[in-house]
């Protein structure tokens, strides 16, 4: 059976696609760390994302919080797709680290160039089309040594660095390391629940309210966001629990994060998500910035390139500049007492 905590229905996708449904395709290349072909080993592996991209900001978490920095290396694609005259065509993910961001009218300079194939490609499309795939999404876990995509699920991925870290290079001493996915069965029970509720309802509910021209799409993804964020809230307020499964972080806190700090930003606005703020929720903000303050995870998060890379062609370009009250973001996230 399908596991609902990464893809969503897929039948009839075409039909609703063409009246106006998003539906999320499905990753297709789906190897993993661990089987024969692709050992764990330090320095084999590597990271293609889009900091904007909240699929792959939950593998630049994994990354940081699980010390891998230095043990799978990462490229960093410009946040805005090709243009209609790029000669390649429109929408593609490109590396770009001469490209000026419209919003700061500098380079970023977490862009980077292709240095994981030894090819130097533009193109995220060009990685793929080496092996014969006309897949072109991000994030992509990539073999340095064998010169093949691993993995193209970020579901998958985060899972094989948490089980792989140590072989991986971690280097945070396994004893300081807490596991995202642990061994334990009712925890992992417990994650899996969380897990496809925020993804069917959060994750990728907010593209669904975004991304879908029929009103009745919207409004049912509209009403599945707050109605999990009211529930996330209740859940969090009821023993005053501070992460969501009790006392420690896991993948279930992790696969939140990205959409929770995209919010008020970007998704409240670009997502037509405009039914209430995080920080009107106190207990998903104060967890917000407890998570926000964890090692690692304000150096995986880039709001610059999520609010230049949601604010493209669709938006004619120009990037809001708001929220400014109370207070501007990402500083907000170390204000916990501001949802008092
Ligand atoms: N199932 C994938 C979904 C990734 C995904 O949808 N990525 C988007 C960017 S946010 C993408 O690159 N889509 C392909 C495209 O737009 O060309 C995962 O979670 O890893």
């Amino acid at each position: 059976m399908t596991d609902r905590s990464k893809q969503e229905d897929q039948s009839n996708a075409a039909t609703r696609r063409a009246q106006g449904e998003f539906v999320r395709g499905v990753s297709g290349h789906r190897h993993r760390i661990g089987d024969p072909d692709f050992p764990a080993a330090p320095g084999r592996y590597h990271l293609f994302v889009a900091l904007n991209c909240p699929w792959c900001h939950r593998v630049t978490l994994a990354r940081n919080v699980l010390g891998l920095q230095s043990g799978v290396s990462m490229d960093v694609a410009f946040p805005n797709r090709t243009e209609d005259t790029d000669p390649a065509g429109p929408n593609l993910w490109q590396f770009a680290p001469e490209g000026v961001a419209s919003l700061t009218r500098t380079t970023l300079p977490e862009c980077t160039a292709e240095t994981g194939t030894g090819q130097n490609f533009r193109l995220v499309r060009d990685i793929y089309a080496a092996e014969g795939s006309d897949e072109r999404s991000v994030p992509l876990l990539y073999d340095k040594h064998s010169n093949r995509i691993v993995s193209n699920e970020s579901a998958e991925i985060i899972r094989m660095l948490d089980q792989y870290a140590s072989s991986l290079g971690s280097t945070t001493p396994t004893e300081m390391r807490s596991r995202l996915y642990p061994d334990e069965p009712a925890l992992q029970a417990s994650i899996n629940e969380l897990n496809q509720r925020i993804y069917i309802d959060i994750n990728n509910g907010a593209y669904k309210a975004g991304f879908s021209s029929d009103q009745t799409v919207y409004e049912v993804a509209f009403a599945a966001y707050f109605d999990s964020l009211s529930w996330l809230e209740t859940l969090l307020a009821s023993d005053d629990r501070p992460f969501l499964t009790g006392e420690a972080f896991t993948e279930a806190d992790l696969r939140l994060f990205p959409t929770l700090y995209r919010h008020d930003p970007v998704y409240y606005l670009r997502m037509k998500l405009n039914g209430a703020r995080i920080l009107d929720y106190p207990h998903l903000w104060r967890w917000l910035c407890r998570v926000y303050a964890l090692p690692g995870v304000a150096d995986s998060s880039a709001l610059t390139h999520c609010r230049q890379g949601y604010f493209g062609r669709s938006w004619n370009g120009t990037v809001p500049l708001g929220p400014f009250r109370p207070m501007p973001y990402p500083e907000a996230y170390k204000h916990p007492d501001l949802a008092e």
